[in-house]
């Protein structure tokens, strides 16, 4: 189902996992053409959380995102499907929940710009590192 599918990574982060809404984003995902290739809870240290949002280490709220990220229980998944990347970033609306539009999953489930209830891949190239972040391909599931 998932070979040669674009696939995405995405992240229940742990405000989401907190309200006890992954069963509504796991919903959401599979009622968007949008397919589960991989899943599993993880509870990120610090350093992986760090290691993850490499990119962002000079942002200002790099500490605190960090320390959020590693605050409590996260679900990581592999979604795969037409545009997976794209779907995915329009389902999570905006960075912001108070920008994101009626329906997304940021305006549903958000609490401010940094504590926003999911992660996706921005791009092809961060779509394929950040999966490798998280599964070795043997975990992804393509039958
Ligand atoms: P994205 O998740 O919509 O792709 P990015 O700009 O890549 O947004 O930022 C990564 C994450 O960093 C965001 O999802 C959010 O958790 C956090 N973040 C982004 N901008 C801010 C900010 O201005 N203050 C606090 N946290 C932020
Ligand atoms: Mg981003």
């Amino acid at each position: 189902m998932c070979a040669m599918i674009e696939k995405t990574l995405s992240i229940i982060k742990p405000d989401a996992v907190a309200k006890g809404v992954i069963g509504q984003i796991v919903a959401t995902f599979e009622g968007n053409g949008l397919k589960i290739a991989a899943m599993k809870m993880v509870y990120l240290s610090k350093r992986e959380a760090e290691g993850f949002y490499a990119v962002h280490r000079e942002r200002p709220f790099f500490g605190s995102l960090t320390d959020f990220m590693s605050s409590g229980p996260a679900v990581v998944m592999v979604l795969c499907g037409e545009n997976a990347i794209a779907r995915n970033r329009e389902l999570m609306g905006a960075t912001n929940p108070a920008e994101a539009d009626d329906g997304t999953l940021r305006k549903r489930f958000a609490s401010n710009i940094e504590q926003n209830a999911v992660h996706g891949s921005d791009a092809p190239e961060t779509a394929r590192t950040e999966i490798a972040y998280f599964f070795p391909e043997l975990e992804i599931v393509n039958g």
